[in-house]
């Protein structure tokens, strides 16, 4: 069981002792933005807010609460959604910092320069464009797959699940859009955790996973730029490899509550079990996902709308159902290595719903 992680025992810890989290779960919520207008869009993910400026939070002198509280805020509900945001892509990257670290993240961690990221990029290693045009050109959504499918839901990911230290938050601002269509959707990691029967769940707690983005290189090849092979983000991703091994059932340090974590862009293999043990148990998890609407919610976005998410425990999907342009800035920032703690409980657990 590798991936069982002890205090004392930092092999445990997906191996990488220097990049846990700084703080114990679960982080506790204050109230400071009570304040705010907010409506949860679903049960079990997704929260809006109304009047909510990140720029004004980022100049309040409450501005190191008030962001925490809102880590705890997107850590328990997987996604907020911020209407209207006056805001550049250089306070977009000033605010993931502070979100990352008040949220406990190792020293080690910064944020994620991705691997098809160009040198000398327009807005700095740090923001991606999310842009329809580029896309078209072949670059853009770099993050994704670029396999096509007719099944919508074959875009469900979670961000830069191939790096050995991956993602705890993302934020995406969608300043373009079309006059319909282009919707996210977002699904709960750990309401499919709570999906699983408790001997399911079990067995899986003892697995790992490989994630694997090697058709990165291919994309590299196409688009005629070379790899990112420097350190992204944290010393512990770098190289070419750009695959990891993650537990299948991670632990959100925020949260202190259980997650499933294999993801159909990036996860190619369940270890310990045959190949085609592996494909089976994985067509199951991933339709978990896809075939459950009452765990995922959809955004329909408008001008300016801001979205953050936690990577550790949510997986999103884009829509391509429009021709117009569509362009945004996106900014990831790097988490602890993905652990499981085994005295972590589930959700609805934690909560004293019923599973
Ligand atoms: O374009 C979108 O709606 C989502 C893109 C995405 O996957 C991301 O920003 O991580
Ligand atoms: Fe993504």
């Amino acid at each position: 069981m590798p991936t069982i992680i002890q205090e004392d025992t930092p092999a445990l810890f997906g191996g990488h002792s220097d990049a846990r989290p700084r703080l114990s779960p679960p982080l506790e919520y204050s109230g400071s933005l009570d304040a705010y207008d907010r409506q949860d869009l679903t049960p079990v993910i997704g929260t809006e807010f109304e009047g909510l400026q990140i720029a004004e939070v980022l100049q309040s002198p409450s501005r190191d609460r008030l962001i925490r509280d809102l880590a705890v805020t997107i850590s328990t509900r997987g996604v907020v959604f911020l209407r209207n945001q006056d805001i550049t892509p250089q306070q977009m990257r000033e605010f993931a910092e502070r979100l990352t670290q008040l949220a406990g993240c190792p020293e080690s961690s910064g944020l994620h320069v991705h691997p098809l990221t160009e040198e000398g990029s327009e807005l700095g290693d740090q923001i991606s464009v999310i842009s329809s045009e580029k896309q078209k050109k072949g670059g853009g959504l770099t993050h994704q797959l670029s396999d096509v499918s007719r099944f919508a839901s074959a875009g469900w990911h979670t961000d830069i699940s191939f790096e050995p230290v991956p993602s705890d938050y993302a934020m995406l601002k969608i300043h373009t859009l079309p006059k319909t269509g282009g919707d996210t959707l977002w699904a709960s990691g750990y309401e499919i955790y709570d999906r699983l029967s408790p001997e399911m769940a079990s067995f899986l707690e003892r697995l790992t996973a490989t994630h694997d983005a090697t058709f990165f290189h291919d994309e590299a090849r196409r688009l005629g730029n070379p790899l990112r092979k420097g350190t992204r983000g944290s010393p512990l991703n770098h190289g070419d490899e750009l695959t990891a091994v993650h537990p299948v059932i991670r632990t959100n340090p925020v949260t202190g509550w259980k997650s499933v974590y294999v993801n159909k862009g990036f996860t190619k293999r369940i270890n310990g079990v045959t190949k085609d043990e592996s494909d089976v148990l994985l067509a199951y998890l991933f339709n978990l996902v896809t075939q459950n609407h009452d765990a995922q919610v959809r955004f329909k976005w408008r001008k300016n709308d801001m979205a953050i998410w936690d990577n550790r425990s949510t997986w999103h999907c884009a829509t391509y159902d429009y021709a117009e342009t569509r362009t945004g800035d996106r900014v990831c920032s790097l988490g602890e290595a993905p652990y499981l703690d085994p005295q972590s409980k589930s959700r609805r657990q934690a909560l004293g719903e019923r599973p």
